[in-house]
């Protein structure tokens, strides 16, 4: 006979957090996001830290090159998936590896014999005023000068003439060297009163363009996620069909962690998998998962796991359940695999960081999740609402919604995520829908962020080991849900007030 779990299985929404006391240093400007990304020594640091607990999910509409790039900014981490060529993902990591904070490649360009004309007609394609003159009208060409929206007037000037009478040319621009830094080259703007430094590399190549407007932007993110050179961290997401292939293309391409992505990891295939990633390239940290409990979290843990994803069934486009009865409440499957962590970490000396993946459906979650012991949560649908994600912005009659499907529907058909068997799915596992717009991820997840901060500062923490061990959690009843709500008529729902 099957075994019963005599626990229910329980979502987020059915707990809330009872404060704690709030020492005075404890304010939202004192608490500190760290969190260890990947296995380590108990008590030591792990080699790769988030500067904020996030990462985005593993998925076609959600881990866009630009998306991973704002997440690192803001200390977090994107996986990009893995349902496109090998080719074309390690593309993508290049992209995120090879973006420098402050640097920007030159979008509008010309060649010093081009019309003014062509190149009033360049800047209202880009709507940029600052054109780089190369000697072949590249972004990487050797640069001549620069020319700007100040230099001529239609009114003034002949625009049938060429661009290089009105450029200043290289001889008179200040620029830099290749290896200038971003705070370099910020001091020479400021000290020189320049509005945009070219860098050059040693050929006199354009490299790239620093401009003063993007100084405020530049001081923005104080917490980005960067390697040993500074450069953005990037994660990718692998299988277990074509690994071998796709793990080398990847390391090359720089990725600073992989994660075996599967609706179900609790297998034989991921655990072989594993070990061969862990035999070929032990440089490499690689997660595995979704599990939902802590058998299944040992087991990945032993065949050589960094970190471990929870989560099977709960994620907001997700049908598995339905289809195929499969999976476990988000709250009770974090605190099992986190109380196994803290199992194993005892027996071994080693700690595996623990990600809640999926079915965060307001903020305060995020929270529930890290107090639960998660050390990183993953989101899909929270990411997929901003403009950095890869969904459509599409108009209603309410506003503007995303695109925002799953990795097990047909629109997606991963189905090397799913054990169907075979090549290809058989039946859906996942939906294709909408979520409400929610403009830049910069701002958004600043919301998250403080309100996050604020919810540990109310539990008297100032870090997340703190806010895990000390943090108390009440189970909620219906009735005291519904009071968690407002209880008065909305000034915007059109109403009589009798
Ligand atoms: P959510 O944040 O609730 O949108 O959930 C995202 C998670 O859902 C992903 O990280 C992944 O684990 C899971 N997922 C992705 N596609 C599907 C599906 O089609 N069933 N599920």
């Amino acid at each position: 006979m099957a075994q019963v779990i005599a626990e229910v299985s329980r979502t987020f929404n059915e707990f809330l957090l009872l404060p704690n006391r709030t020492r005075t240093d404890c304010s939202p400007a004192t608490v500190d996001l760290r969190t260890p990304l990947v296995r380590h020594l108990a008590g030591e640091r792990s080699a790769i830290e988030l500067g904020s607990p996030f990462t985005s999910a593993i998925m076609q509409a959600v881990s866009t090159p630009d998306l991973a790039i704002a997440l690192a900014r803001n200390g977090g981490l994107s996986f990009l998936h893995h349902n496109q060529s090998v080719q074309d993902q390690a593309a993508a990591v290049r992209q995120v590896k090879n973006f420098k904070a402050g640097f920007v490649t030159s979008d509008t360009n010309v060649r010093p014999d081009d019309t003014l004309s062509h190149l009033v007609s360049v800047m209202r394609r880009t709507g940029h005023s600052t054109a780089a003159v190369t000697h072949d009208g590249t972004a990487t060409g050797r640069l001549l000068g620069l020319v700007t929206s100040r230099d001529f007037h239609p009114q003034r000037h002949d625009l049938d003439g060429p661009v290089a009478g009105r450029m200043t040319a290289i001889a008179e621009l200040p620029h830099a060297e290749a290896d200038t830094t971003l705070s370099e080259a910020n001091a020479r703007l400021w000290d020189q009163r320049l509005d945009c430094l070219p860098v050059l590399g040693t050929d006199g190549h354009l490299q790239y363009l620093v401009f003063r407007s993007d100084y405020a932007d530049n001081k923005r993110f104080p917490n980005q996620a960067v390697d040993a050179e500074k450069r953005l961290r990037v994660g990718a997401g692998v299988n277990t069909h074509d690994y071998q292939e796709r793990v080398p293309a990847l390391l090359e391409a720089g990725a600073d962690a992989l994660c075996f992505d599967s609706s179900d990891g609790y297998s034989d295939w991921q655990a072989q998998a594993l070990s061969w990633v862990k035999k070929h390239y032990p440089e490499i940290p690689v997660g595995g998962g979704n599990v939902v409990d802590g058998e299944a979290f040992t087991f990945l843990a032993e065949a050589g796991a960094d970190f471990v994803k929870v989560g099977v069934g709960g994620g907001s486009i997700c049908i598995t359940r339905d289809q195929k009865g499969i999976g476990r409440g988000q709250a009770s499957a974090v605190l099992d695999v986190a109380a196994a962590r803290d199992a194993f970490c005892e027996r071994t000396g080693e700690y595996v960081p623990i990600c809640s993946d999926g079915g965060l459906v307001h903020d305060y979650h995020v929270a529930l999740a890290l107090a639960m012991g998660a050390d990183f949560v993953m989101m899909g649908r929270y990411f997929a609402r901003f403009d950095q994600a890869a969904g459509a912005k599409l108009p209603t009659r309410d506003g503007f919604v995303k695109e925002y499907w799953g990795e097990g529907s047909n629109r997606a058909r991963n189905w090397q995520r799913y054990g169907q068997g075979g090549q290809g799915l058989i039946f859906e596992e996942g939906v294709d829908g909408y979520v409400p717009y929610a403009g830049d991820l910069n701002e958004g997840l600043a919301t998250t962020i403080a309100k996050l901060k604020t919810t540990m500062v109310s539990c008297g923490s100032v870090t997340l080991p703190e806010f895990q061990s000390t943090a108390r959690l009440t189970l909620v009843s219906d009735q005291s849900f519904q009071e968690s709500h407002a209880n008065v008529t909305l000034r915007d729902t059109p109403a009589t007030i009798a």
